[in-house]
């Protein structure tokens, strides 16, 4: 077992994934956390039981403030057709970036940890709204996580695309690494996953594990590690290939993938340091646009952002008149997909559609429901 906990800690770990309310939640990582010795192959499994932590109080606070009536500081209501969560350490220039582009107000100041709550804007782009969020830092500038930083990241969970913005001036690579870290800690990946672990809870039966792919260890070792975490009866579904770490972490604690673009602003006071910062990063495989929120020439950054959300626009046809505005949708939607997009009844009365535009063979391609749509498509459906 990687982590190598004593048998206590582990049930209660076990006993975490079955309870219901959040209070038992709480109550049974406190104790589970009490339970884990404190040493170096510990630190990071606590580091993030005490996220976990952190994140339930904070949905706690969040529900008795609704109970009472009161709208909390922090609850931002999704406009528009997709979220840009704005992330990254203070001072790097995070309220800037909305205020350019979105023309949204909110404080900019040259002292560290100026904005205390969300803030969002509208960037429009070539017909779409899209809803960009200014949040509090999750890093001081000395890069050590600020106390906002778990209200911060529960916002950011929720968003289509994360916009982390480094400061070019001070030292981005550094920040990134901090950010990347502080975000694994917090249960979210900016890496795509190379493997998908699905598990099927079953009444009876006791374990049954599939795998396509090469697991360290075999069948065996899956086995043992999910008994220890109190999966007794289940289906454990693995697809790619996966080391046992990787594999305990994915059933105590599914990490997430969010999209994320990396804005290295400020890129205008130290050009060469943004440039080999940028060279960096694209070549661990992420998104990266050099940027600088005085300048407002911001096109490209709009574009950009654009493109990482890797949605389609497609316009919708009715009685001839094409929609003056696109819908934003996922890449891989489908016509019944959209439909239910529109309106839930839709579906179900849902004959075919008329496509024109990429993805048909012929303009006004009679297609069925299954049909998959590409970015500038004009949809007509028949009920
Ligand atoms: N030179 C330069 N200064 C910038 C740029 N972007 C922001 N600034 C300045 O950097 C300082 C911090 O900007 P903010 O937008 O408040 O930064 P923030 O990331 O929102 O910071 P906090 O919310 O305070 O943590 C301000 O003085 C801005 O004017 C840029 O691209 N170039
Ligand atoms: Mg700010």
């Amino acid at each position: 077992m990687p982590t190598n906990l004593p048998a206590e800690a582990r049930h209660k770990l076990a006993e975490y994934q079955a309870a219901r309310t959040i209070e038992e939640k709480m109550e049974v990582l406190r104790q589970a956390l009490s339970l884990i010795p404190d040493h170096k192959g510990t630190e990071k499994l606590r580091r993030q039981l005490r996220k976990r932590l952190a994140e339930l109080r904070d949905e706690l606070e969040e529900r008795r403030a609704a109970k009472t009536g009161g709208v909390s500081v922090f609850s931002v209501k999704k406009e528009g057709w997709a979220q840009v969560a704005i992330i990254g350490a203070a001072n790097s220039g995070k309220s800037s970036l909305l205020k350019a582009l979105t023309g949204a107000p909110t404080p900019v100041a040259d002292y560290p940890l100026t904005t205390k709550r969300p803030y969002p804007g509208m960037m429009i782009y070539s017909g779409c709204e899209i809803q960009l969020i200014d949040l509090p830092s999750i890093l001081t500038e000395e890069l050590a996580e600020t106390n906002l930083a778990s209200k911060s990241i529960g916002i950011a969970r929720n968003s289509d695309l994360l916009l982390i913005v480094l400061d070019a001036s001070k030292n981005p690579l550094a920040q990134f690494d901090s950010i990347e870290t502080l975000l694994e800690e917090y249960g979210i990946t900016l890496r795509k996953k190379r493997y998908e672990v699905e598990v099927e809870r079953t009444d009876s039966g006791g374990l049954r594990v599939v795998v396509m792919g090469e697991v360290e260890g075999g069948q065996e070792a899956v086995k043992t590690i999910a008994t220890q975490l109190g999966i007794r009866s289940a289906i454990i579904k693995i697809v790619g290939d996966i080391t046992l770490d990787q594999l305990e972490e994915e059933l105590i604690r599914r990490p997430e993938y969010k999209k994320s673009l990396i804005a290295i602003n400020k890129s205008e006071i130290n050009p060469e340091q943004a440039e080999a910062a940028a060279r960096e990063l694209e070549s661990r495989g992420f998104s990266v646009i050099r940027a600088s929120a005085l300048s407002h020439q911001l096109e490209e950054v709009k574009a950009q952002i654009f493109r990482s959300l890797d949605m389609i626009r497609v316009y919708t046809r009715k009685d001839g008149i094409v929609s003056a505005k696109p819908l934003l949708l996922k890449r891989g939607t489908t016509v019944s997909q959209l439909a239910e997009k529109i309106h839930r009844e839709f579906v179900e009365t849902l004959k075919y559609a008329r496509v024109w535009g990429p993805s048909a063979r012929v303009q006004g391609e009679r297609v069925g429901r299954e049909h998959v749509l590409q970015d500038g498509d004009i949809v007509e459906i028949k009920a």
